[in-house]
């Protein structure tokens, strides 16, 4: 992360909506389009798609956070007039796969979290790994308001963060929950400060890209799957994926690192 000459522009082609950098191991993607609240159009999904699937070697992690006083408004919902059943399937398609891009990349993707995380701007939100919240945070699911529904996903991933009755409450009666209440139902994992969200979760995401790749493969990839399986299965594939994280040789260097006492210890730390 010091390392200044690793830091600057990203060298992937996006749209004006999203800006994207790299600190070190660490890259940055900006949802830029504040005078719309983040407001995602097709032009912007399509980039978050092209982000997270040109990340070039030597990225770690991923920090995705927003311009403005607003993570996302969701949907732009100018984009959604013309639309016939068959296009409506063909976008939420296209949300599907550009955040699946995010779940199930390369690497992990820390979100931070601040002012209006809604409809869709939830959905982004749920798609990434570890999510930190500032405390003007607030989220909701408008979609019942506006006569739609989820489409990003959003139906499969967020019952598994909050539970469906969450959900449900949500869209049904257009609930709002506050950051604190989305951090005691464990939306999000880290509470700071307004202004401190940034910090944070680049803070996070060096210590994420320092860890071995392959440890971090098999959180993104292996362990939501085993979590989905019936435990027998669970444990056969637990299994796979620990002997053969232990037999890289990243994992032989970091165990001989700890027995050789060149490793920090687990302390207590602040969160
Ligand atoms: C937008 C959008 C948008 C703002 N699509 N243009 N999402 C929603 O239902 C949330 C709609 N937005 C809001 O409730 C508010 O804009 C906010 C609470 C987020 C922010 O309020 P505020 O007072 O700071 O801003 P604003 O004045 O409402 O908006 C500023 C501009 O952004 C304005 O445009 P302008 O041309 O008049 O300046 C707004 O029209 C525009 N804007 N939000 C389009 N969402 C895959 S399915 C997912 C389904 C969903 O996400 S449904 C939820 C949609």
């Amino acid at each position: 992360m010091k390392d200044d000459s690793r830091s600057g522009r990203l060298d992937i082609t996006l749209p004006a909506s999203l800006h994207a950098e790299r600190q070190g191991d660490v890259a940055i993607l900006r949802l830029k389009r504040a005078h719309k609240r983040n407001a995602l159009d097709d032009e912007t999904i399509i980039g978050i798609e092209t982000f997270f699937t040109s990340l070039p070697d030597g990225i770690g992690a991923v920090l995705l956070h927003g311009e403005g006083e607003h993570f996302s408004a969701g949907l732009d919902l100018s984009e959604l007039e013309e639309r016939d059943i068959k296009q409506g399937i063909a976008h939420s398609r296209l949300w599907h796969r550009a955040f699946d891009t995010i779940q199930f990349g390369k690497v992990p993707v820390v979100a931070v979290l601040h002012g209006a995380v809604v409809g869709g701007g939830l959905e982004l939100a749920a798609a990434a790994h570890v999510r930190v919240a500032e405390r003007s945070a607030y989220y909701a699911l408008p979609e019942g308001s506006r006569g739609i529904y989820v489409g990003g996903g959003g139906s499969v991933r967020l019952p598994r963060l909050i539970g469906v009755a969450r959900m449900m409450d949500m869209m049904l009666t257009g609930r709002t929950y506050s950051a604190e209440e989305g951090q005691a139902m464990g939306l999000t994992t880290y509470l700071v400060d307004s202004g401190k969200g940034f910090a944070k979760g680049l803070e996070l995401a060096a210590r994420i890209a320092g860890n071995a790749p392959l440890t971090n493969f098999a959180v993104m990839h292996a362990l939501p799957r085993i979590a989905e399986m019936d435990p027998a299965s669970g444990y056969a594939v637990e299994a796979l994926m620990s002997s053969i994280a232990q037999a890289d040789g990243e994992a032989k260097a970091r165990l001989k690192d700890f027995l050789e006492k060149r490793a920090p210890k687990v302390t207590r730390g602040p969160t």
